[in-house]
């Protein structure tokens, strides 16, 4: 996994712009959601193999982070659900700081207990479970043995 190259931007103005301005001043515009810390997630298209970067909550876990595919309580999972699934391998900027990590999905009595640690990070969660009927996913995002800390700015 590569910050570098064949990143393909969202197609969505709002989250295009809010990544390129977390990039440029490492976090702090576009850092925030009602005042809680965002992370930028990179990821690989599950189809395309193209470098996507999706803003979410800063759900911290044992020395890495939660993923929460929560998408507002959206009816259908977003699509970065399907790219973590095929491409576990990702990239989380938090701030100035750019780390690899795998992705893997939890269920059960351990997704029960994950849970109390996202929603005290992001206290809409209990609303957004209850506005959908599927299940919203949780991934543990643990770091990887050849983690390096750098700068993620994209460098040609
Ligand atoms: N969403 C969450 O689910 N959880 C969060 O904690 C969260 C926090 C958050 C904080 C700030 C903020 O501004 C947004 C936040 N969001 C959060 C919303 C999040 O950033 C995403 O917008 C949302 O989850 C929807 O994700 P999505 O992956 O469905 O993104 C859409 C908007 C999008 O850009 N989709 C691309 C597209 O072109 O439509 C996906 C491109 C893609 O991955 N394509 C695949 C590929 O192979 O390249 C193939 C897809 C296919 O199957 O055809």
């Amino acid at each position: 996994m590569t910050s570098h190259g064949d990143y393909e931007p969202s197609p969505f103005r709002r989250i295009r712009d809010q990544v390129a301005r977390y990039e440029a001043t490492d976090g702090r515009e576009g850092g925030t959601l009602e005042d809680r810390p965002v992370i930028i997630l990179s990821h690989r298209g599950a189809k395309t193999g193209k470098l996507r970067k999706t803003p979410l909550m800063r759900i911290e876990y044992n020395g890495g982070y939660l993923a929460v595919a929560s998408y507002g309580g959206a009816p259908d999972h977003p699509v970065w659900y399907y790219n973590l699934l095929a491409h576990p391998l990702v990239e989380v900027r938090d701030g100035a700081t750019s780390r690899a990590f795998r992705a893997r999905e939890v269920s059960g009595a351990e997704k029960a207990e994950l849970w109390k640690t996202a929603d005290a990070a992001w206290p809409h969660f209990p609303e957004y479970r209850a506005r959908t009927d599927r299940e919203l996913p949780v991934f543990v995002l643990s770091p990887t043995p050849d983690q390096e800390t750098s700068d993620a700015r994209d460098q040609p």
